[in-house]
């Protein structure tokens, strides 16, 4: 299906700040790079990223409410305690209802960018990975991450996963089931 990606970018100009708009177009352009290099849909890549942070500035009762309305989407009850998620689940919802995107592969990756989850499909892989290693991320293993997804995108999963995980210990915060999924899956099947 062709996008309208003009359109998309309009709305992001206007609803996202200069920073969060920046960090969006240095997300789709490392996803493409990692979608060429890995030989995943770039249709469904780059919209997915240009849509994953769509709903990130909006009130966290907006972003309720959106979930509320979407016909497929619930609220998890671990949202009251992990605010910083729900943007991403919001952000299909918007996707479905403004931009009329049907398609479950462009849905799902933006839903899971943040927790991702396990048996990621590879264009969910893609864009959880260019998330948390686009350029402008700022922290002290961006390189190695970085050069670890142009080779392999399991690799990444793994080393993505478990940094996030720290962090979060370190920050004495909670971590979403989809999050542990994610690490132990990439543990425990090694080489598959
Ligand atoms: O939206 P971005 O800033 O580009 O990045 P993101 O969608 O990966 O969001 C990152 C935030 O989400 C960051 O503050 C960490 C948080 N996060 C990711 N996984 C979990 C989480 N927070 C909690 N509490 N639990 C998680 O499992
Ligand atoms: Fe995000
Ligand atoms: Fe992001």
């Amino acid at each position: 299906m062709p996008y309208n990606i003009s359109e998309i970018k309009r709305y992001l100009a206007e609803n996202l700040s200069i920073k969060r708009y920046q960090h969006t177009e240095r997300v789709v352009t490392w996803a493409l790079k990692l979608a060429e290099l890995h030989d995943v849909d770039v249709v469904a890549v780059e919209v997915s990223a240009y849509l994953h942070d769509v709903a990130k500035q909006l009130a966290f009762a907006d972003m309720i409410t959106l979930i509320e309305q979407d016909k497929d989407e619930a609220i998890d009850p671990l949202f009251a305690v992990m605010p910083q998620i729900v943007h991403a689940t919001a952000g299909a919802c918007l996707a479905r209802r403004d931009f009329g995107i049907t398609d479950k592969t462009v849905l799902n990756a933006i839903k899971y960018h943040t927790t991702g989850r396990a048996n990621m499909s590879s264009v969910e892989a893609v864009i959880y990975i260019a998330d948390a290693t686009e350029k402008g991320r700022n922290y002290p293993k961006l390189k190695a991450h970085r050069a670890i997804a142009k080779k392999s995108l399991r690799a990444a999963l793994k080393t993505v996963s478990a940094d996030t995980i720290c962090y979060l210990i370190a920050q004495q915060k909670p971590i979403h089931p989809n999050t542990l999924a994610l690490y132990n899956q990439m543990m425990s099947s090694e080489g598959a």
